[in-house]
């Protein structure tokens, strides 16, 4: 029976890389927040304006809500660091929102692996998960022995760094488990330090109050008083990463279409402010990660960036 269950997770393993995943790896499945942690972090009101976090609360905290009778859940990750995604003033674009939308295409990437697993066994369950999904999916990629999460809360891989996507495929096939991975953060605090918002309320907790991504890409109506300065971030904020030194072993990544897009690479202060040019800033933006977030508020913010009315 050890030898079946090690020659499916073999094979289940082969499929990911096959389909051009950077790293997988697999865990039990069972409760997802046995510390707390989560249930914690929400209590704390750290998800700000996210409701849906706390709607999903319980499917979150245990992968079965999901996929009754789930056994495994496997984890992949997916390099999006590119070299030529440098963001820079006087509007800076994180390097994960840059390139085409990673939702679509990991989706994509996901769903054929949950396919490779049913050639495996037709009768398992399996759902394929990409960040919408209600999974921890950091925890799972520890659980899984393919990041540690930092003090930075960002799941590190000692190859590939943090600028990484991560997906899951939870499923009913028993699968043989990796081991967690250990921590490599040791002394090191810069993360903490170098975050402009100080949204880190202690190591591996944020407060989405305070932290910009927040309020550039999640939060969808005009800034109101408490909202932080946004520090030249027009769309996401990569100041956690770029101060990790794990990110000096970063792997660029493989996939041509997460290349930086023209306009969003160095964005035209003009065409990022002026609603008369709405439909420019739309076009740049449709097929990438921001195009949920919409032009309106990533005018709203490229104003307030740069001193004008953030309406
Ligand atoms: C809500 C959300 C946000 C929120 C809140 C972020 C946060 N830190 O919680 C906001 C909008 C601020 C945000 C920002 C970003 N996000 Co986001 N986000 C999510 C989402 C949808 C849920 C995260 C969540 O559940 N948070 C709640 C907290 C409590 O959980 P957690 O941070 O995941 O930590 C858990 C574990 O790591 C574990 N844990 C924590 N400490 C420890 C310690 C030990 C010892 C152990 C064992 C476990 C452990 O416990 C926690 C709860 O169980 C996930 C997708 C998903 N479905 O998981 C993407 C996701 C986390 N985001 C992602 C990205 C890329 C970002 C940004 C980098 C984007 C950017 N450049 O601007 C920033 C990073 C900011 C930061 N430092 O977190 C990626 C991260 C990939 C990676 N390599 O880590 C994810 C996984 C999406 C994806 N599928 O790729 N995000
Ligand atoms: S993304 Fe930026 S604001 Fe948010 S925690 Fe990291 S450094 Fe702080
Ligand atoms: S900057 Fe340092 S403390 Fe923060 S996540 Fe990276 S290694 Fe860990």
């Amino acid at each position: 029976m050890d030898i079946v269950r090690r020659t499916r997770s073999e094979r289940v393993k082969a499929a990911a890389r096959g389909l051009g995943f950077d790293a997988v790896g697999i865990a039990a499945a069972g409760p997802a927040d046995p510390d707390e942690r989560f249930a914690r972090w929400l209590e704390a009101g750290y998800a700000a304006g996210m409701a849906y976090m706390a709607r999903t609360a319980d499917a979150r905290r245990d992968p079965r809500r999901l996929v009754p009778g789930a056994r495994s859940v496997v984890v992949v990750a997916q390099s999006y660091f590119h070299p030529d995604a440098r963001p820079a003033p006087p509007l800076r674009i994180s390097r994960y929102c840059q390139g085409d939308d990673y939702h679509r295409l990991l989706k994509k990437r996901v769903r054929r692996l949950r396919r490779a697993l049913l050639d495996i066994e037709p009768t398992a369950g399996a759902a394929p998960t990409v960040d919408t999904s209600p999974v921890l999916e950091r925890y799972w990629a520890h659980r899984a022995g393919i990041a540690w999460t930092g003090k930075s809360t960002m799941a590190i891989s000692r190859r590939l760094g943090t600028y990484t996507f991560l997906g899951c495929v939870i499923t009913t096939l028993d699968l043989e488990p990796d081991s967690p991975h250990r921590d490599y953060c040791g002394s090191c605090t810069r993360c903490l330090d170098a975050c402009p918002t100080d949204a880190f309320v202690a190591p591996r907790t944020v407060d989405a109050r305070r932290c910009i991504t927040y309020w550039n890409v999640e939060h969808r109506a005009p800034y109101p008083p408490q909202a932080p300065d946004l520090h030249g971030w027009v769309a996401g904020c990569d100041v956690c990463q770029e101060v990790c030194p794990w990110n000096k072993f970063a792997r660029p990544t493989v996939e041509p279409r997460w290349q930086p897009r023209r306009g969003l690479d160095q964005p035209s202060p003009e065409v990022w402010t002026d609603p008369a040019r709405d439909d420019e800033l739309t076009d740049i933006v449709k097929g990438t990660a921001l195009q949920r977030t919409g032009s309106p508020h990533l005018r709203r913010s490229a104003r307030r960036i740069l001193g004008l009315d953030d309406r």
